[in-house]
This record gives structure tokens, sequence and C-alpha cells, in this order.
């Protein structure tokens, strides 16, 4: 397969002003009647063939246009395109296509989940389903008929408003949907099936009176009234912050269980993967609620950035992504506590993000060129995508940002743009040049900020020079200076904030300097994660130990916590491999002692300050990655920690303990974290005593988040027989709900044991796993070589085998899946030698399988390269 490149980029020859579709749903076959109303682009001067998209399952019935059939002699096909060759200036062309959406396991185009018809076409399924540009710079309107049987599927629906239902011959019936909005086939949908309805309605600023409609199984009608406040906060938080009002007098929600993402922002029908939609205290985690509220408001928010302002083509991705993340991230800030979502944000961004920036698969934010787009939806695209975006908001401020993104709305409302087009419109708001800030799309890596600094005792003068460097990528050697904004404070010796403010860098090195100061002040750098890079000063314990407690910005106080954390940890495993004893330092335990006692502390803050750096944190900062090392220290310290500090853990446990009923507020989930936390450690101590009052929290709990969390500490802790007297109980109870069931597969397929490979592959012939589901799929296999680490890299490469066999199972039948379930062994460089053969070995036995997916051999042969 051939790369496609972004300098290639070519307006259409023609636009689509107009397309009806009619589809006659059937269990064996549905047709697709298209017609469209097709014109020659004025933009592209001389004559050009037709050119359509379609993918080699359909099956073309008959062509015409203006009502004159096309032989087989107007036309060709190859691979995914039909030329015709000769077409009028203007004309109308009509198609009739048969396709098998009951075949379809790649869960791309029309498919089926549950016996429930629905669809996927972004980024390129609208070709399985009908010819067409499929390209997000053609934009039409659509009106779309659906036609079935209407005992099967009383519930036909699609974008836009309904205008006409009816009956047909042999008990079938048919709703027409017309969405006025001129939209990329992209975010067509349709949805038929036996539904229930949540209902609900949102009156706008502006006064319209708007139908909520969220669709599920009618035993998951309990769990959505979560994503409906979810989606009214949403809309009016659009209207607050953005100044943008929902535009069609219907909006739906349709949840389904067979999706290959989160979920999807198709025109006025969202589609959601149940595990983004569906919610209830006793089902549910607090961290799924959160999703859910997040997802929810992130498809929202898609109407503006995404769906009426679209992208040009996908190499423009982020410009939809980047700004949508966010535009949700902010939402969910607001919502909850703004720290602590910046927290998690950062975690993950510093984790998973800077290591696909560090492996074989990095690229620009907005890419240069691809084999296969559903490869690029990736942690580069949404989540520094969204972090440069964050960096235009800080540089310009609240209020100019806000006539940025007005200005960009207004500009180009109905149109398909670029990634240049919304920095543009930020600059022309703001006057300011941004030209060398747009390297931030196109240049891939994680910077490097070295900062050093010194004092003028005499004059009172403190300076902070900075020194920026980026390493090469794949394809990207040389990499120019990145224009970031560094958010600073400089504290004193007795906690105050001396001076505080954003500086602006945009040269390799830079001095900053600082007058009047009285003294020299501890600087606090990097405020907030104001840049996605990797900054480091050299700090001592000493000042570190001062920002963990006084630094005014909450992100840093944590962050200062995290590299104390990490400096020991790094120390332990270098004394580990050569066969030293571990020690904990008292200073250590003296601060977390501090903070667990400090009850002026949000109990969220606390979690997080007290919960230790991840192995795949360490992972991503080490230079070779030592599997077992990481585990092994992190366990020590978790032991060592349980055991100095056991009676603050214990009253920490108690005193958030609650007898009020459940409830997802930010306060509530607070106080859970922290006690599960407190009874990680309590386990960590390998007390008797302490598994009964983890067992107790299992049976009592009146909430999913902390019962899953007594599960998977005592699954997770060396009380084997207790944990498989948990697991069989909540079999017991849970076994009729498929989103509490993934959990089971997660927590037994994450478990950092001998045994776990083998329980695994047992797990896989549960009646309830189904490897067609990618959310089974997720939960079990990519649990296991994501998630356990030591396991998946055991030394007999058994874990590397049994991700091979899954990939090239999958290749075929669901590529996307296949594709993303490999990013563990693309990152073979990382490790020692003998992990990197057996890995390499793996990925080259993949490699030489015969019909390699697009999707498979792009990340494979990337990886190899
Ligand atoms: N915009 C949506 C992308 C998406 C997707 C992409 C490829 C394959 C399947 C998919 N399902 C949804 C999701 C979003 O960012 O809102
Ligand atoms: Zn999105």
């Amino acid at each position: 397969p051939e790369p496609i490149y972004l300098k290639d980029y070519k307006a259409p020859a023609y636009l689509i002003d107009h397309t009806d579709l009619r589809f006659e749903l059937y269990e064996e076959e549905t047709l697709v009647r298209a017609t469209l109303k097709v014109r020659r682009n004025p933009a592209r001067s001389g004559k050009s063939p037709l050119e359509l998209h379609g993918h080699e399952s359909l099956e073309l019935c008959r062509l015409s246009i203006d009502g004159e059939v096309l032989s087989e002699r107007d036309f060709s096909r190859d691979d995914e395109l039909l030329h015709i060759a000769d077409v009028p200036d203007e004309f109308v062309l009509e198609c009739l296509t048969r396709i098998h959406p009951q075949l379809n396991t790649a869960l791309e185009g029309l498919y089926k989940s549950d016996g429930m018809f629905c669809t996927q076409c972004e980024a390129e399924g609208f070709r399985r389903i009908t010819f067409y540009p499929d390209r997000p710079d053609v934009m039409s309107v659509f009106r779309t008929t659906v036609e079935a049987d209407r005992k099967l599927y009383p519930v036909l629906l699609s974008n836009g408003n309904p205008v006409e239902s009816g009956s047909a011959d042999d008990g079938r019936h048919f709703v027409t949907w017309d969405d006025p909005f001129p939209k990329p086939a992209y975010l067509f949908a349709l949805v038929a099936g036996d539904l229930a309805v949540l209902e609900d309605s949102y009156i706008t600023a502006s006064g319209r009176k708007v139908k909520l409609q969220i669709y599920g199984e009618n035993k998951d009608l309990d769990k959505l009234d979560h994503a409906m406040l979810s989606l009214k906060n949403a809309m009016r938080w659009d209207e607050e912050v953005y100044g943008r009002e929902y535009d069609l007098d219907i909006y739906m929600i349709v949840a389904v269980d067979f999706f290959n993402m989160g979920a999807m922002e198709n025109k006025g029908l969202n589609i959601f993967n149940t595990s983004c939609v569906l919610a209830s205290p006793r089902t549910t985690t607090d961290a799924a609620f959160q999703r859910v509220e997040g997802v929810v408001a992130h498809e929202y928010f898609h109407n503006w950035s995404g769906n009426r302002v679209t992208c040009r083509d996908w190499f423009q991705l982020s410009l939809k992504e980047g700004f949508t993340v966010f535009r949700d991230s902010e939402f969910s800030a607001d919502m909850n506590s703004r720290t602590v979502k910046r927290i998690e944000d950062v975690s993950m961004l510093r984790t998973a993000q800077f290591a696909e920036d560090a492996g074989p698969m990095a690229h620009p934010v907005r890419p240069e060129s691809f084999i296969e787009i559903s490869n690029f939806y990736t942690l580069t695209i949404y989540e520094k995508g969204a972090e440069v975006v964050r960096m235009l908001h800080t540089l310009l401020g609240a209020e100019t940002f806000r006539k940025g993104s007005d200005l960009y709305f207004e500009r180009h409302d109905g149109q398909a743009v670029t990634t240049d087009d919304f920095v543009q419109a930020m600059a022309d708001a703001s006057g300011r040049d941004f030209t060398q800030f747009k390297r931030w799309y196109s240049q891939a890596g994680t910077p490097r900020v070295e900062v050093s600094d010194s004092w003028d005792a005499a004059k009172g003068v403190y300076s902070l020079t900075l020194r920026q460097s980026c390493p090469a990528t794949p394809g990207q050697t040389e990499k120019l200076p990145f224009h970031m904004p560094v958010a600073y404070g400089l504290v004193a010796q007795n906690g105050v904030e001396l001076e505080a403010g954003v500086l602006e860098l945009t040269d390799s090195e830079q001095t900053f300097t600082f007058d009047d100061l009285p003294e020299k002040p501890v600087p606090s750098l990097l405020r907030g994660f104001s840049a996605p890079v990797k900054l480091s000063y050299p700090y001592s314990d000493e000042q570190l130990l001062l920002l963990l407690k006084h630094d005014g910005d909450g992100f840093n106080r944590w962050d200062a916590g995290q590299r104390i954390a990490v400096n020991l940890m790094q120390q332990l495993i270098e004394d580990h491999l050569a066969g030293k004893a571990l020690s904990l330092p008292d200073a250590m335990v003296d601060s977390w002692r501090a903070v667990l006692n400090d009850e002026s502390l949000d109990p969220a803050m606390v979690a997080h300050l007290l919960r230790l750096p991840s192995e795949a944190y360490l992972a991503e900062l080490a230079e070779v990655i030592q599997v077992d090392a990481i585990h092994a220290v992190r366990e020590f310290l978790r032991k060592a920690l349980a055991v100095a500090l056991q009676p603050e853990w214990l009253e920490a446990y108690k005193r958030c303990t609650s007898d009020e009923p459940y409830s997802p507020d930010a306060e509530s989930c607070a106080r859970r974290a922290l006690k599960n936390l407190a009874l990680g450690y309590l386990l960590a101590t390998d007390e008797d005593a302490l598994l009964a009052l983890a067992e107790e929290q299992f049976v009592d709990a009146d909430n999913m988040t902390d019962q899953q969390a007594a599960l998977s500490l005592v699954v997770h802790s060396g009380f084997r027989e207790a944990g498989q007297r948990l697991l069989d109980d909540f079999h017991t109870r849970w076994h009729h709900e498929a989103l509490v069931m993934n959990q089971w597969f997660a927590v037994q397929a994450s478990d950092p044991w001998s045994g776990a490979l083998e329980r695994v592959k047992t797990l896989q012939e549960h009646p309830l796993f189904d490897a067609k589901n990618p959310n089974k799929l997720r939960s079990l296999v990519a649990a296991f070589c994501a998630q356990n680490p030591v396991s998946f890299h055991a030394q007999d490469g058994s874990g590397y085998r049994y991700l091979g066999d899954w990939i090239i199972k999958l290749n075929k039948k669901n590529p996307q899946i296949a594709a993303r379930l490999l990013t563990p062994l693309t990152r073979w460089k990382r490790y020692p030698q003998a992990a990197q053969q057996l890995m390499t070995a793996e990925l080259e036995r993949i490699l030489a399988q015969p019909e390699l997916s697009k999707d498979v051999y792009e990340v494979v042969s990337k990886s190899l390269a």
C-alpha cells in the first residue's frame, strides 16, 4: 500500500449539492438508492473524470446519469474508486447498490450491533455504503429515507429533522429525515432497531425548544439520566463560554455495544459506545461517570468544532479533534475540580502521548502522510492537538481567544478548512503573529526545555536561562525552535509568591531576568503544564518539598511530589539492578504523612499527591525499560509506605467512609478516591485483618466505585484465594451486565501474576467473551498487553506471541482494532536486547502474513523501519 501526502491535496473536481438516499433494510441484504445532484467545481479548471469512492464489498446494481443507464463501458472500477470518464457539467447521478451489513465485522460503514442496524462513517466508512466522493471537503445537503420491517425495527433514525413517515408493503414502514446543514459523508448516520428512549428538552439561549432523545436497549433505560444531564450542561456551557447554540430541532444519541471507538458526532444523531453513555451508581465507577460526561460533551461540542466547520482533508484531523478535546477538558474542569482534571490529562499525555512521540509512529499534529487514516486517531492528534490550542489560549488570554474563536466560526461556517485557517483567525483577532507557533502543527516529537538560573544577591536580580531542543522523529531530523508559553512563579523560602507570569520562549536559548527580589527564589516552572514539553531544572529535594507545600499552582504542587517520587524510584531501580538492598528515606515518609494529615486539602488532591508514579510513566522516562525492576521497586515502595504510615492510612480510610447514599458529585468522588487509595496501601501490608476490611467493602458497597476498587485491589494483592472468591461473587452478581463484566475481564487480565496469561487464555473461552466485540477485546486482550507489563513482557516471549496471534486473527475481521492492539509491540526499541529480538520476530511474523490490511501493514512496517 502507498502513502497519501498532504502536499498532493487537490480540491474536488465535482461538488454534490444534494444527496438523496433511500435504504431498504432486509435481514440478508440492504439496498441503497442514491440520487446525487452533481456539478463541476468552478474552482477547478479543465475537464476531469468523475471519481467516486466505493469499497470492494459494494455490489453495483445500476448506475445512471440524467436517467440514462450506464453500461460497463462507460465507467471503470479499480481498488477503491469508480471512474466515469465523460460527464456533463451538471447532472443527476443515480446509483443502486447492494450491501451486506450483517456480514460486516469491521464495524465501518453500515453494520449490525446486537440486532440493530447502525453506521460508523468517519473517516472513510461511507464508501462501504454507496459510491460517493467520500472526502470531507465535499459537503452536501442530505435527505434520507430508511425503510425496514416495522416489528423488528420500530425506530428508524437518520441525521436532521424527521419530515415524513408511513407504512410500506409486507409489514414494513419508513421514515424520511431532512438535514438542511451541508455536511461531508463522514457525518452521515443511520440507526434502525427496537430501542427504548429517554426524552427531554432544552431551551436554547435564543428561546428555541430542542427535543433531546437518548436511545438504548430497554434494560438500560435507567442508565441514561447522567448522559442527559451532561448533554444539557454541555449545551448551556457552549452557549455561555463560546456563544454557540444548537441548530436543529432534535438531538439524538444512540447507545450501541459494538463500536470501534468511544462515540461519533454524526450531525444530530450521535452514536455512542455503551461504555461512554450508560451510567448508574450500582454499575458504573466514578471514573466512568466522568468519562460519560466528558464524551457526551465532546460529541456535542463537535456540532460547531467539526460539523458546522469541518476539515478540508484528513491531515487536518486535529483541527476538529484537538480543538474539541480542549473544549471538553475545559468543560469538565468547570464542572468538577480544575486542578484534578489537569493532573489527570497531563498524566495521560506524559505517559502515553510522550511515548507515542518517541515511537515509530510519531507524527506531527498535522501529519504529512499516511497509509490508513484510521491509524491517525491518536493521542498526538487528540491530546497534543488540545495542548496546542491550550497554548494559544494561554498566550492570548480567555477574552482574546474567544474573539478568535468567534471569528473562526463566523468566517468558516459551512466550510471545510485547515489548521492554518484556525491559527489565522486567532492571529487576526489578536493582531499577533503566529508564524513560528505553527511549528507545533508541523514538527513531531516532544521538545526538551533545560532550565538553569543565577542569582545576583547584591542587585537582587534573578535570571532564568531556558534552552530548548527536540529529538529527531521518523522523517524529521532537524527541528526549529518552538514558540511556547512557560507559566511560572517565583517562590520565597517562607512559601510566599514573589512574582508570577508567563514567559514566551521563542529562541533555542533565552534568558529572562527578574529585578528587585528580596532573596533567591525557588522557581515554579511550567505551571499548569503550560506547554507539552519535558522540562528539567536541577531541583534539590528541599526545593521540591517547598513547592509541594507552598506552590500557589495546584498542578505544580502535585508535580513537585511526582518529581520527588520519580527521583527516588529511579535511584531504587538502579539499586535493584545492582543487587543492592532497597530502603525508604525517612524524609519521604514525613512529607507523605504531612500531606495525608492535612485535612485542609481536597481529598482528590491528596489521593493524587500520594499515588506513586505509574509503571507506565517510569517506563516512558527510562532510557532502557527494565520492566521487572520497575515493578519490583514500585511494589517495594508501596509496601514500605503502607507499613510506615499504616495508622494514618486507616485513619484516612475511616475519615473518607460515608453513610450517605451514592452521588457522583466531585466532592463525593474525591472522598472515594482517597478512601480507595488508602485501602490499596492497607492491603499492601499483607495483614489478614485488613483483607477483611476490603472484603467487607466489597460486600457492603452500594456503588461500583467501591466494589470494583475492593475487587481489583484484592485480586492484585497476594491474597489469591480471597481474590478468586470475590471474582466468583462478582460474576454471580453481575453476569447479566455487559459493561460490568468487562471490568471483571480487565481486572484479571491486568493482574501482575505469573499465571495471568493462562487465565486470559481460559477467559477467551468464557461464554461472555466475544471476539467480534471491541469492548471485550479491549477488556481482555488490550488489558493484558497494555496494562500488565510484567506478564506481557515475560522473558519467554509468550506475551508477544499471544498478541501476534490475535493480530493475525483480527487483521481481516476488524483491521482498525487489530492495528490499535498492536501498539505495545511497536515500542520494541525501548527494551533490553533480548526482548527486542523476541518483539521484532513477532512483528516480522505478522508482516509475513498474506493479505495484510492497510491498517496493520502501516503500523508493522513503520515499526520495523
Ligand atoms: N470523531 C470520532 C472519530 C471516530 C472514529 C474514527 C475511526 C474509526 C472509528 C471511529 N469512531 C469515532 C470520535 C470523536 O473524536 O469524537
Ligand atoms: Zn472528537
